[in-house]
């Protein structure tokens, strides 16, 4: 497993619209276990494979990442000891993901992304959603999704479109955020 680099904006490959995973090999499976790692690292809630420069159409979440925080447990069984951290994780694979009928009734949730750090706005979005998705085995699923996992799942499927929040605001707000970034980035 491995760290891999978060690409951020302006990057031209974020603009990719990435194409279905037709394989489930051990390649996608790496791919996955690197995601997770990277996304916990950062840390964020999601990840999406254009993130870390893969053009393909995955997607990793946990809205539950560890706290960094958080002091780790130490625990004794088996007669060894080892820590673990307080918090659970919820990790979550979605392959070649894609929503049915969002609901009208949309909400409002202040975003981030780790491919534009530090700049937060308020996007808004369908409330609920169905999803219907592949898991690394291929097999299919479906699920009625609503609160923060449905804000976040859309927030991902629109990296595999090539969509960062920031395009949902309005352009005068979208470059107020590029340049914040800008500066920032001239500042570290
Ligand atoms: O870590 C993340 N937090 C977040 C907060 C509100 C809405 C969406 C997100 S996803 C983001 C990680 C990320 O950039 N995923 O693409
Ligand atoms: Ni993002």
């Amino acid at each position: 497993m491995a760290i891999r680099e978060i690409l951020e904006a302006p990057d031209p490959r974020l603009k990719q619209i990435s194409t279905r995973v037709e394989q489930f090999d051990d390649e996608l499976k790496t791919l996955v276990a690197d995601m997770f790692e990277t996304m916990y690292d950062a840390p964020g809630i999601g990840l999406a494979a254009i993130q870390v420069g893969v053009p393909l159409r995955v997607l990793v979440i946990d809205l539950q990442p560890d706290d960094p925080d958080a002091e780790p447990e130490v625990c004794h069984h088996d007669g060894h000891e080892h820590t673990h951290q307080p918090t659970k994780r919820e990790p979550r694979v979605f392959v070649n993901p894609e929503i049915l009928d969002p609901s009208e009734e949309r909400t409002l949730y202040n975003e981030g992304c780790l491919s534009v750090p530090e700049i937060y706005a308020e996007v808004e979005r369908p409330s609920r959603i169905r999803a219907r998705w592949q898991d690394l085995d291929g097999k299919v699923h479906e699920e009625e999704m609503d609160d923060l996992m449905a804000i976040c799942l859309q927030h991902e499927m629109d990296h595999l479109e090539g969509i960062l929040f920031i395009d949902h605001l309005s352009r005068l707000k979208r470059q107020m955020a590029l340049k914040k970034l800008e500066k920032l980035r001239k500042a570290a």
